[in-house]
């Protein structure tokens, strides 16, 4: 069962955020939520899959191997929570392990509706599992199933694929201490975070050969076009993947090969680009493994246990609210 949403203007937040980012003055910015349209979703599925991106392989290694053990640390009855499913693939382990334990609960958060459909095609089969999906910002989504739980369930929250790496390092801590204003304590994260490596491999899984994340990246402008009815010329953009060492973290921009005006008819917006000038649509912070605890201690979790694939260093960490 997925339960129709709780949806908001989120057509007229796009426009809004859009117009906002573009407008601003120095460096223009679009949020990295954006790119997750339906193309979007099915290109990040592709990326997901590329030998030079290694991330989603890790996460799914890990969630596959430690599911039991991760399970078992559990306080029972618990329903599940996830904060953006993209496909749902990874969690079939997760509640798969609930389910041999006690018939539970799954719900899906995302902004994506088609990301919520592909997530219930993919995870509808689990017995002892129903699904009530939620298409709606992460916090909002979470508040909706705070509530609505019995009192005795406990919620353990999902946040995988270093979704966390997306904001800056002071924002990630903020956006933990918002969940955890929602949880009670007992209630739990298991959170997905990317770890540090060499640069050369990193710069190579954010801009691969075959051009999926270039494509990926170049689709939100074609998105812009398509829903604000905009003139981007795709062919006068370049995929821009950097390291930035001080904030330790990858950076897509979309780079601007000549000075030129797009206009976004649907907002009246007319905007000038300069030759080289970037739009900056993305960050993806690398965490160092024992960061994590850390940042769980600032936002009133504590760390019960980790695991780290040895292939691809990415950790899962076990939080419980405190
Ligand atoms: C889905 C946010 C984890 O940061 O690696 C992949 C998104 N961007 N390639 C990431 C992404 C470019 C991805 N996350």
């Amino acid at each position: 069962m997925l339960q129709q949403p709780q949806h908001a203007e989120t057509s007229s937040g796009f426009a809004a955020d859009i117009c906002a980012g573009l407008t601003r003055s120095g460096q223009k910015e679009l949020p990295s939520k954006y790119l997750y349209d339906e193309v979007g979703s099915a290109l990040f599925e592709a990326i997901s899959v590329l030998p030079e991106y290694g991330l989603t392989r890790a996460d799914v290694r890990l969630l596959q191997r430690h599911a039991p053990d991760i399970v078992s640390r559990l306080p029972l009855p618990v329903i599940v929570a996830e904060l953006g499913t993209g496909s749902g693939k990874k969690t079939r382990w997760l509640l798969e392990a609930i389910a041999r334990r006690r018939p539970s609960c799954y719900c899906p958060i995302e902004i994506s509706r088609s990301a919520l459909a592909m997530c219930r095609r993919e995870l509808g089969d689990i017995e002892a599992i129903s699904i009530v999906g939620y298409e709606g910002e992460y916090l909002e989504g979470l508040a909706q199933v705070a509530a609505r739980r019995r009192s005795d369930e406990h919620l353990l929250v999902l946040f995988l694929g270093s979704t966390i790496g997306n904001f800056e390092r002071p924002a990630a801590v903020e956006f933990l201490r918002e969940v955890r204003r929602i949880l009670r304590t007992g209630d739990s994260l298991l959170l997905g975070a990317d770890l540090e490596k060499p640069v050369a491999q990193l710069l190579a899984a954010y801009d691969d050969p075959l051009g999926i994340t270039a494509a990926f990246n170049l689709n939100l402008l074609a998105r812009i076009n398509r829903e604000l009815d905009a003139d981007f010329m795709l062919p006068r953009f370049r995929h821009l993947a950097r390291y930035n060492p001080v904030a330790r973290s990858i950076e897509m921009h979309l780079r601007s090969i000549c000075t030129q005006t797009v206009i976004l008819r649907a907002v009246g917006l007319a905007l000038t680009l300069h030759e080289g000038e970037t739009i900056w649509t993305e960050s993806c912070h690398k965490y160092a493994a024992d960061e994590v605890p850390e940042l769980a201690t600032k936002a009133g979790f504590h760390c019960e246990a980790q695991w780290v694939d040895q292939e691809w260093p990415f950790a899962e960490s076990l939080l419980f609210a405190v």
